[in-house]
């Protein structure tokens, strides 16, 4: 769209110089100045749309951005790895605000030999031809050390082979320049060491281990996220009732 409206604009001008060989005189720069102006604006109008990159969704809440990631096992992961899946789901209210992020995937192992917690992370492509192998290193646009990349989210505890988690205030934005949309969340099988590994690897990547499933990140409407929302509360009411320990 942005590229037939810059074409329009260039018919446009050669049409004014054009035309204008007709006019002569005064008449002449008068109209020359004004389609000149003319164009300058809508030149400039590209270019703020260019600039102010606000992802386009529809809706009463027009400020608000969703987003979802389907998470399935990476396609060169080896059969007898845990074959996890799952939704990560996005939400964030306005460009300076803070995303809001829910992580609910399943499939890990049951049984407790195993790590207790998994790291989860954004990566720099969300190219899945190759598995979860095609989405690089970690998102890293401000060149810093690991773990202080926008979608270092930690570890996770496993519970029952579940990941149940709702995260406030993330550093990931969904807007702007710096967006995630359209790049992976990567699952591991090992714990993120956090930096502290006193190694290359740690400051890169956390030696999280294997990459066991991912997906890409993609505009969504808010339906998923108000039904996972009401599922959280639901499930928080009974725990609570039933007088249970926080997950
Ligand atoms: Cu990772
Ligand atoms: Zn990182």
């Amino acid at each position: 769209m942005m590229l037939s409206a810059l074409s329009a604009t260039i018919i446009l001008a050669t049409c004014v110089s054009y035309g204008a060989m007709e006019l002569g005189g005064e008449e002449y720069n008068l109209k020359r100045a004004e389609q000149i102006n003319d164009i300058q604006k809508k030149v400039s109008d590209l270019w703020h749309r260019l600039i102010y990159v606000k992802p386009v969704t529809s809706g009463s809440d027009e400020n608000t951005v969703y987003a979802n990631c389907q998470v399935k096992p990476s396609s060169t992961l080896e059969a007898n790895k845990p074959q996890v899946t799952g939704q990560v789901l996005f939400k964030q209210l306005y460009p300076d605000g803070k995303m809001e992020v829910f992580f609910d995937l399943a499939g890990f192992p049951t049984n407790t030999r195993n790590a207790s917690c998994r790291a989860i992370h954004i990566h720099k492509f969300g190219d899945l031809s190759n598995g979860c192998d095609g989405t690089s290193s970690h998102y890293n646009p401000h060149e810093v050390p690991h773990p202080q990349h926008p979608g270092d989210f930690g570890n996770f505890p496993v519970k029952d082979g579940k990941i149940r988690k709702h995260r406030f205030n993330v550093s990931a934005s969904l807007f702007g320049p710096y967006s995630v949309l359209g790049r992976a969340i990567v699952v591991h099988e090992q714990e993120d060491d956090l930096g502290k590994g006193d190694n290359k690897g740690s400051l890169e990547h956390g030696n999280a281990g294997k990459r066991l499933a991912c997906c890409v990140i993609g505009i969504s409407g808010p339906e998923l996220w108000n039904k996972k929302a009401l599922d959280d509360a639901a499930r928080k009411k009974r725990r609570l009732q039933s007088g249970g320990k926080t997950a």
